[in-house]
């Protein structure tokens, strides 16, 4: 591959050569393993619209359930070039450089308040993003000398979210959403939205979303200020907020001077 240029115009994956279009997927259907059932993934994969479809393991999953291992090829291309995907534009400080910029622009600590919300028990990730230990080598939010932290943990409600952000008076919430099944984070996270709204309060925090499968799209989509999804280091979420905060606060002071509210 070295010193070749893929043409980004006509991008698609590749497994041995450039542009093969090979790939490999996986799934579970609901059939024991058979070669009734290796042929129905096979057939499934050709539904698909793929080509040279070979099921190269498969393997039992008890009672009624198989599992598929399946390599074929693609036959379709994206143009890459023309693809605009939504992101937090705000520049990555470091922990030093993130405790100075608050210093330097506010009088007070930023208070964040931070949840596992609804039925999610999954509370590793907002702690790698709030706990003093971090996460990947950086510190999270607690270790901050400019922000003050209440992690909540898991399956809050999101009353009593809020309700905890309205008594410290939060200038951000954030909310972890990792169980996907069924769209429940998608209805989980457009009731708080609504709840804040309905409390006339929406307004008043930075609204962040994370998770493994949340896009900085679908937190829009959904009404929050940002999304940050697998991989995500506490940095990100440090700068994103002391700097977006700040926004949010002069905007405030400007309506404020302007005689609103
Ligand atoms: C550990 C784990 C558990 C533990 C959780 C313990 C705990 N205290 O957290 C236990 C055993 C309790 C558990 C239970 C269940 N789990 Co589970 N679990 C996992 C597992 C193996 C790892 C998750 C993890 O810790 N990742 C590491 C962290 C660091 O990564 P992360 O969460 O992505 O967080 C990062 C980013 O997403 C982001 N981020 C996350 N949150 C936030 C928040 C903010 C504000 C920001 C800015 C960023 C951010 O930053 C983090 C750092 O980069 C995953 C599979 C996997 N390998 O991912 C399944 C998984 C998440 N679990 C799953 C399921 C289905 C369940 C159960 C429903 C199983 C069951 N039938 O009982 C229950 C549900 C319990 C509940 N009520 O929520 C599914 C979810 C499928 C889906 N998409 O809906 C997964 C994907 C497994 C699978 N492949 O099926 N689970």
């Amino acid at each position: 591959m070295s010193g070749v240029r893929p043409d980004i115009t006509a991008i698609r994956p590749y497994g041995d050569t450039l542009d093969d279009g090979r790939i490999q997927m996986s799934f579970t259907l609901p059939m024991e393993a058979s070669e009734q059932a290796r042929e129905a993934a096979r057939q499934i994969a050709l539904g698909m619209g793929l080509d040279d479809v070979t099921v190269v393991h498969m393997r039992d999953l008890g009672e009624g359930f198989s599992f598929h291992v399946l390599y074929a090829r693609v036959t379709v291309s994206v143009d890459a070039s023309r693809i605009v995907v939504a992101k937090v534009t705000t520049p990555v400080l470091g922990f030093d450089e993130v405790n100075e910029y608050i210093a330097a622009r506010y009088s007070r600590k930023l208070r964040v308040v931070g949840a596992c919300t609804g039925s999610d028990a999954h509370t590793v990730g907002l702690d790698a993003i709030m706990n003093m230990k971090g996460y990947a080598g950086e510190y999270g939010l607690e270790r901050y000398s400019g922000f003050q932290t209440w992690n909540m943990g898991a399956q809050v409600p999101n009353e009593d979210l809020i309700a905890r952000a309205v008594q410290v008076d939060a200038d951000a919430i954030l909310v972890s959403q990792v169980v996907t099944q069924k769209d429940v984070h998608v209805r989980n996270l457009t009731n708080l939205v609504e709840l804040l709204e309905a409390d006339g309060v929406r307004d008043r925090f930075v609204l962040v979303v994370g998770g493994p499968r949340v896009s900085h799209e679908l937190a829009l989509e959904l009404g929050f200020d940002a999304g940050f999804g697998a991989g995500t280091l506490p940095p990100e979420v440090a700068s994103y907020l002391a700097q977006t905060c700040l926004t949010r606060a002069t905007a405030a002071t400007r309506a404020d001077d302007d005689g609103g509210v």
